[in-house]
């Protein structure tokens, strides 16, 4: 370490100096009052929260309930994704592509140095080494989150692998690590109170994919904050895996052994809110099959020497949608919820110190403390927990965790869902006739808004392979790297492609399929497809089910019923078809040619 260091330095636990520069640069800037170089200790954790309690930032649940555990309650202007201000720094604006926010890196870091000068004023600056993935992975990739939240800190420990052991292996193998730079914008001056939720109005969520580095300001939640997680699992990590011949994806993962003992291993890229954590805990509603999870969010994929898909999920923990979860639907996550060591944001909290959300229990409680610490009752007339909700719960604390979570060479990939919400148009299942239409299928994926972005909720947008709000790089490109990855593949081991909506509606404006555990049925579908033995119908868009070829067993549906939700529509896909047109060409002639294609001969079929 040189004379000329920041006194604030001087406790640095390390003398990594691509680490010690960042660092200090970024302290000379924000003017903290302190530095603290997370270790990621049980100890340390249990000061942070006292702190955070102390702050009213975090209220603590009554232990005999939720062990360990916390509600935190945001600003409400603070509650989601903010798309509008994600940008895409690439240094020329063709690459950041149409489904980006783009600007000239020197401008936008002009901007921001604006922003950051004095932004950590007050404040302690946090310093979290952490890895995505195993530290033991062939390729580790690390990462260096500098915030000025504890909730941040809190969070990111349940999220990601952080601390002591990290930074001595940065420092050990001289790795890269992806700078993440974050603060709230809320600058104290001396004998300023603070606010439980310091946030600033004005946010930016940016990525600089050629340096690999990421700059957040204005917001401590969710994605936008824990930058581990989107900004650099996907967003960054797509450009990676681009330029390295991998693959980032918004999946969930889960391990599916049938009754013959037989194992396959299912990704499905769902959108925002639309079912990833919901089906990778599923609880099968049919005898014999069992169901292990792998991932809930993100997935990252490679082609292994044999031409195998192999997956390993990145984070550590689960940051899951609350409203929707509970004992009848998720059990499995309830369980693991119930576990404790839990920070939960935007919940309502119960006269005993618990906490609740809507469809968490059938009976609702007669009254509450909503999001937002009003009182709550069931004739308020608005929802208790705000829709986008959260638990951040470790994801070794589920039982149906499968052991193959820990190996850092990851499981085969057996078979790939896309799927997204959509009341009509998209049955409940269809099987690609091959893998060219189910990229076709992630392609055109499309999906009604949900809550966990800011803006309209309802609005039936694409997003491609459930990635559009984190796709670093052009999209074009980026389906582009789809079609040229897998060419690397076994062709024999390629995985099978299904196309699912688990929200289709029936004419009365009901769900048409029961969805959560029965989705079971679906999977066994899917899996018997494979092995050849499950019948289905041959559509102009692929197989779908007749309903006999479904184990209705226990469903308490009629055939008719399930016809409802398996059926292919032809009315509604001509009717599709211009959207799809229409979305093909916002590429601008970057899509690749054998998207094109598919969408000739989906016409040609249709017509
Ligand atoms: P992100 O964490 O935002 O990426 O969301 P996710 O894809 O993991 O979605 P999640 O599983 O949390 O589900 C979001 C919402 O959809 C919750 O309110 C669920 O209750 C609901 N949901 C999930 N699966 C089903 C299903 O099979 N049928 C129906 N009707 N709703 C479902
Ligand atoms: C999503 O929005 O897809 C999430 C929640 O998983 S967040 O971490 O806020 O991105
Ligand atoms: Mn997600």
């Amino acid at each position: 370490m040189g004379d000329t260091r920041l006194p604030l330095l001087a406790e640095a636990p390390t003398t990594y100096e691509p680490l010690l520069s960042w660092v200090e640069e970024v302290a000379e800037l924000t003017k903290p009052e302190r530095i603290h170089w997370v270790n990621g200790s049980e100890a340390e954790y249990r000061t942070l929260t006292d702190e955070l309690v102390a702050a009213g930032t975090l209220t603590r649940l009554n232990p005999e309930l939720f062990p360990n555990s916390f509600a935190a309650f945001s600003d409400p202007a603070d509650v989601a994704r903010v798309e509008e201000q994600t940008f895409i720094c690439s240094e020329n604006e063709r690459d950041a592509g149409f489904t980006n926010n783009w600007m000239e890196p020197a401008t936008m870091k002009g901007k921001l140095a604006e922003l950051f000068d004095g932004s950590m004023r007050g404040r302690t600056m946090y310093v979290i080494p952490f890895v995505m993935g195993h530290l033991d992975a062939e390729d580790p990739k690390f990462g260096v989150e500098i915030t000025d939240s504890a909730y941040v800190v809190a969070s990111m420990r349940v999220m990601a692998r952080i601390g002591t052991d990290v930074l001595e292996r940065i420092e050990e193998t001289g790795a890269f690590f992806v700078p993440a730079l974050h603060s709230v914008g809320a600058p104290l001056e001396p004998g300023q109170e603070d606010v439980p939720w310091p946030c600033n109005p004005e946010k930016w969520i940016v990525h600089f994919p050629e340096e690999r580095s990421i700059v957040s300001y204005g917001s401590g939640y969710g994605g936008n904050a824990l930058l581990g997680k989107k900004c650099y699992a996907l967003r960054i990590a797509s450009v990676m895996a681009r330029d390295e011949g991998w693959l980032a994806e918004h999946m969930l993962i889960l391990k599916l052994t049938s009754p013959e003992n037989r194992v396959y291993n299912v990704a499905a890229a769902f959108p925002s809110a639309c079912g990833k954590t919901n089906l990778a805990l599923l609880d099968p509603t049919i005898e014999g099959w069992k169901v292990e999870t792998l991932g809930d969010d993100i997935t990252w994929m490679r082609f292994g020497k044999d031409g195998e898909l192999r997956a390993v999920n990145p984070e550590a923990g689960l940051f899951g949608v609350a409203p929707g979860t509970g004992w009848g639907t998720n059990p499995n996550a309830m369980r693991a919820i119930a576990k404790g060591n839990s920070i939960f944001t935007n919940v309502a909290l119960t006269d005993d110190g618990g906490v609740w959300w809507e469809g968490m229990t059938e009976e609702v409680p007669t009254h509450l403390t909503d999001w937002q610490g009003n009182d709550w009752t069931p004739d308020s007339g608005r929802p208790a927990a705000h829709p986008n909700s959260r638990f951040c719960t470790p994801i070794d604390q589920i039982d149906m965790l499968a052991p193959e979570y820990f190996a850092p060479e990851g499981v085969e990939v057996h078979a790939i869902l896309f799927g997204g919400r959509r009341k009509t148009t998209i049955p409940l299942v269809t099987q690609s006739r091959d893998w060219a239409q189910g990229i076709f299928y992630g392609a055109t994926l499309s999906s009604e808004t949900t809550a966990a972005a800011a803006g309209a909720v309802g609005v039936v947008r694409r997003d491609p392979m459930a990635m559009l709000p984190f796709i670093g790089y052009d999209a074009g490109d980026y389906l582009n790297h789809w079609v040229r990855v897998s060419a690397k593949a076994n062709p024999a081991r390629l995985p099978k492609i299904f196309l699912v909506n688990w929200f289709r509606r029936t004419r009365e404006g009901g769900f048409a399929w029961p969805g959560f555990g029965d989705n079971a049925r679906v999977l066994k579908w899917a899996i018997e497809r494979i092995e050849g033995a499950a019948d289905a119908v041959e559509t102009p868009i692929g197989f779908v089910p007749t309903p006999a070829s479904l184990d209705l067993t226990g469903l308490g549906m009629t055939e008719d019923e399930v016809q409802e939700a398996v059926r292919f529509d032809a009315e509604e896909w001509k009717a599709e078809v211009p959207g799809l047109e229409e979305w093909f060409e916002r590429f601008g002639g970057s899509l690749p040619e054998s998207l094109t294609a598919e969408l000739e001969s989906l016409k040609s079929r249709l017509a």
